[in-house]
């Protein structure tokens, strides 16, 4: 869909709302690309219900998921302008709109998930969370993603050598498809959405993600062969719009904040689970899993990209405090 398709589609749920029958005083629409059932999309209904008892219902939260409202970055440029009111995202998809949030997406920058919760539990993450302000959002909490590999539905994966001049889908960010580049493959920027019909009739060869999207995506039914890499560990978050956050008092927004920590907690629970939980399904549906890799030479290939993003003073301080969290 469009742009304007997708914010007039959004327009016009927004007036069907209003019209319901609600006992809420103030009903926050909350988007996730992902379905029922899927962690970020149940840590967010945990906080919606935490927020509707701390505010004797006056405050209710509806969470739309699998895309309902447009895909992620549709949702997210919506949310700037306060069609809709909360996001959950991958900070990938945010960093063409909040740009301060892009060296996150470097490839091998985050060494473990501790390493990851380390940087965005700590001073780091509470600045880049605070540069969301400036792009009329609030961020409200970090949700885990684990690690993103290559899937596709051509040959195994046992080396760089193997994904030469393949095409692969990425978020629709330029670090990635420099990151394409880099290890000599093609990159095709496309909605989450669009990427299951994409494989099936061949447009491109495969996609990339951590095991709970590939699972509840059915990428696997298409693309059974997944390589271990791990080039990626991007997180996800939860965004308000700033025009929202600002309608609310004091009260109100902090019980929102206390919420939304606490739904990060439950989320990272769910996480690990269900990283297990859905490897093991797409392994016993028949895909063929490459784990046995020498990541090496995929980190030593990542160094043009970094070369082109690492740039500032500023940039290059962000990297260093990064990687010398422990
Ligand atoms: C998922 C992530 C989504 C979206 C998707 C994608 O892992 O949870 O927010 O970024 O990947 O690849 O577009």
């Amino acid at each position: 869909m469009t742009k304007t398709l997708t914010t007039l589609a959004a327009m016009l749920a927004s007036v069907a709302f209003a019209g319901a029958a609600s006992a809420c005083d103030m009903t926050l629409r909350s988007s996730d690309t992902h379905p029922d059932g899927y962690p970020t999309v149940e840590a967010v209904k945990a906080m919606a219900k935490e927020v509707e008892a701390k505010t004797d219902g006056r405050i209710c939260i509806e969470v739309y998921p699998s895309a309902q409202l447009g895909e992620e970055k549709d949702t997210i440029e919506q949310t700037q302008l306060g069609v809709i009111d909360m996001v959950r995202a991958s900070f990938g998809t945010f960093n063409d709109i909040v740009p301060e949030t892009q060296l996150f997406s470097l490839p091998y920058l985050f060494r473990s998930v501790e390493h990851q919760h380390h940087v965005l539990d700590g001073p780091i993450g509470a600045e880049v969370g605070k540069a969301f302000e400036s792009h009329d959002l609030v961020q409200l909490a970090n949700y885990d993603s684990g690690s993103r590999s290559f899937y596709n539905s051509k040959h195994p994966i046992k080396s760089i050598a193997d994904l030469q001049g393949m095409k692969f889908r990425v978020m629709q960010n330029d670090v990635f498809v420099d990151m394409m580049k880099a290890l000599g493959a093609n990159a095709t920027p496309m909605p989450y959405g669009e990427v299951y019909s994409a494989i099936q009739t061949g447009v491109i060869d495969g996609a990339e993600n951590n095991w709970p999207s590939y699972d509840s995506s059915g990428h696997y039914e298409v693309a059974k062969y997944y390589t271990l890499d791990q080039h990626l560990m991007v997180p996800e978050l939860v965004a308000m719009s700033k025009m929202t956050w600002d309608k609310l008092s004091p009260e109100d927004q902090a019980v929102i904040k206390a919420a939304a920590k606490n739904s990060e907690t439950l989320e990272r629970k769910l996480w690990a689970e269900q990283e297990k939980k859905s490897e093991e399904k797409v392994v016993a549906a028949g895909v063929e899993v490459v784990s046995d890799i020498d990541k090496q030479p995929f980190i030593d290939a990542m160094k043009p990209v970094y070369d082109k993003y690492v740039t500032t003073a500023k940039a290059k301080d962000l990297v260093a405090r990064i990687q010398a969290t422990k």
